[in-house]
């Protein structure tokens, strides 16, 4: 007769659910953008990287499954230095993770905001289980490994010391550069704005939104949340936006129509790459 058990046998281990607290964390890197970063050494150096850039942890079974939503345009050579850096650092913190680059096609003004709604709902439809984003900058680089990227109880902001700012804070309210939302946090002040074309603002607007539905926002210790930039000139078609003071000061009444239930864009291409997802997409332009 066959015989059924419950328990598993050796070829069935158990995998305990990751610690809190991950084991093998070096906590200080040296970050540099000096010496040039061949892809095809991040490559060979991150052979656990399955394509699209998804990973899970061997040993453990984690509590979240994460998207890291990059907006990006024309930053091909920053994105090589944050992919070398990023995924050893995610496999120490026992992250299951995916990277999605969120390619803004054409040279109209760039939106980041906009991007990152549609990397939410892009990550989403690869996987239905992500349950918490981390929206990153391609530029910035943690300086720390305990400075973990997973979602809490409450919106998160990470890049609280950047070099450029002396390593602090440029004003209380900053929630630039990189910040996590659960899938309900982010859900819950109706995801981010799209109507912010060019630099600035759209961090603020964020800010608002979360205070705005009563969320506060947690941050890491300020020795821990430190970060390097990546210097650069300011972009093509990223000009400051003149509209960004009136439009933080009216998130009350904007964030009702204008955020992930409104986004729309065209997919022009999803391109499984060996370490990230690349979605070029056509967000339209300014009315
Ligand atoms: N981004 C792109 N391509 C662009 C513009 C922006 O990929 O053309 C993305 C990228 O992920 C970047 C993020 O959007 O990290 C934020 O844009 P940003 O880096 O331009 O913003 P930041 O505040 O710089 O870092 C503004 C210009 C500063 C010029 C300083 C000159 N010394
Ligand atoms: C504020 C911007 C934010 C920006 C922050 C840091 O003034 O979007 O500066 O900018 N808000 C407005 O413009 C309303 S930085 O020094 O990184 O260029 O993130």
């Amino acid at each position: 007769p066959e015989v059924s058990s419950a328990r598993p046998g050796p070829t069935a281990p158990v995998i305990p659910p990751c610690p809190d607290v991950p084991p093998g964390l070096v906590g200080r890197v040296v970050i540099e953008f000096t010496s040039p970063m061949p892809l095809e050494r991040v490559q060979r150096e991150n052979p656990g990287v399955l394509l699209g850039g998804r990973y899970t942890p061997p040993d453990c079974t984690p509590a979240q499954t994460v998207a890291v939503i990059i907006p990006f345009r024309h930053r091909e050579h920053h994105l090589r230095y944050w992919l070398h850096y990023l995924h050893p650092m995610l496999r120490r913190q026992r992250l299951r993770y995916g990277i999605y680059v969120i390619n803004q096609h054409g040279e109209e003004t760039f939106n980041r905001a906009k991007l990152l709604n549609i990397g939410f709902l892009e990550a989403l439809k690869e996987d239905a289980t992500y349950d918490c984003f981390i929206f990153s900058d391609v530029d910035l680089v943690p300086m720390d490994d305990r400075n973990l990227y997973r979602c809490g109880d409450q919106p998160r902001h990470f890049a609280i010391a950047m070099d450029k700012f002396g390593f602090r804070l440029p004003y209380a309210s900053y929630f630039g550069g990189v910040s996590g939302l659960s899938k309900a946090q982010f859900l819950r002040i109706n995801g981010f704005p799209n109507e912010y074309w060019g630099w600035g603002g759209e961090d603020d607007d964020i800010f608002n939104r979360i205070s705005l539905t009563g969320m506060k926002i947690s941050r890491p210790d300020v020795r821990i949340g430190r970060y390097r930039m990546i210097k650069h000139d300011r972009d093509k078609h990223n000009e400051p936006n003149p509209q960004r003071f009136n439009k933080i000061q009216n998130t009350k009444m904007s964030m009702k129509w204008d955020g992930i239930g409104s986004v729309r864009y065209r997919v022009l291409e999803v391109s499984r790459q060996p370490l990230f997802t690349n979605i070029t997409v056509d967000i339209g332009r300014p009315m």
